[in-house]
């Protein structure tokens, strides 16, 4: 530990990665690759999965941490599914990183090239930016349109939180809402805390609350979401569909749960030389307030 947040380049895992550390000891690793950020640790305990059967050689998605899906989500268009920004390299920004209050963010940047342009012909800049703070981590997307017309896309923050068990955590702050079961093909109302033990994949509105996490065995983690992540993804693959995932170990599903801060119902339009931004919040509540300790 030192006195002061201290950024290092490194290599992680095999990727040049920055490490963010504070002098709390709460540190997070973020990928050039993807601008992924693939840990988060909090006390020194890892908040975030990532799969022990990740490929981490740039030549797929890595299966964990917090991947961006830009600019679509899922196969909702004719890119590659979650877009392409989650398997390019982005350029941290020169400044390299910034103290915060009581913290230290990044910023990376994606910018179009003729390989973006090949596939989705418009100018952007992407940007994401990571603030690490004492027992919480923001993510804030940015996306400037450079073009002469108005820009189209789709977003996420699909983040793999790590857990003990899921069958025994619960979701909360959905209740009540209206759903795509993406599993079932169904729009039903969610009743209660959202539980996990079979292939989950759902798309909420976003909520006016923020979500909390609760797991019996680690501080409760708090979820939030800017008004223009206009959705919330929950997503967890369970056994069958592990199975089936090569970059996943058998029971991998028992360790994560996706809660994913989305754009996807309506496509974000982003007009000629406009700016669109959005945060994702991550906070983890004191052990007393978690009901830890
Ligand atoms: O966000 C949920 C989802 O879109 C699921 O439908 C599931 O496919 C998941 O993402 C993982 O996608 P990936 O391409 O990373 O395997």
């Amino acid at each position: 530990m030192s006195d002061s947040p201290r950024a290092d380049r490194t290599v992680w895992r095999g990727l040049a990665c920055t490490r963010l550390c504070l002098p709390n000891g709460d540190s997070a690793v973020v990928s050039d690759f993807g601008a992924q950020v693939l840990s988060w640790e909090v006390n020194g305990r890892e908040r975030l999965f990532l799969s022990p059967r990740a490929v981490m050689d740039g030549s797929a998605p890595i299966r964990g941490g917090i991947p961006v899906c830009f600019p679509q989500f899922n196969q909702r268009g004719p890119l590659p599914k979650h877009g392409f920004a989650r398997t390019l390299a982005w350029v941290v920004q020169a400044q390299g990183a910034q103290a915060v209050d009581d913290g230290l963010q990044i910023t990376l940047q994606l910018r179009d090239d003729a390989a973006t342009r090949d596939v989705w012909p418009h100018a952007f800049i992407a940007r994401l930016t990571v603030l690490l703070q004492p027992g919480a981590l923001t993510l804030t997307l940015g996306v400037d349109n450079q073009g002469t017309q108005a820009l189209e896309f789709t977003a996420a923050l699909h983040g793999y939180f790590r857990v003990d068990d899921v069958t025994q955590v619960a979701l909360h702050g959905l209740e009540g809402q209206g759903y795509w079961d993406a599993v079932a093909d169904t729009h039903p109302q969610q009743q209660g805390a959202i539980r996990f033990g079979v292939e989950t994949d759902r798309v909420y509105p976003r909520a006016e609350q923020m979500l909390q996490l609760e797991t019996p065995d680690a501080p409760t983690l708090q979820l939030c979401q800017d008004a223009a992540w206009t959705e919330t993804v929950v997503w967890n693959p369970g056994p069958a569909l592990c199975a089936r995932l090569a970059d996943m170990q058998t029971d991998s599903w028992q360790q994560m749960l996706c809660v994913e801060a989305a754009a996807i119902d309506s496509p974000v339009v982003v007009p000629a030389g406009g700016q669109w931004q959005a945060a994702q919040y991550l906070k983890l509540l004191p052990a007393t307030e978690s009901g830890q300790g």
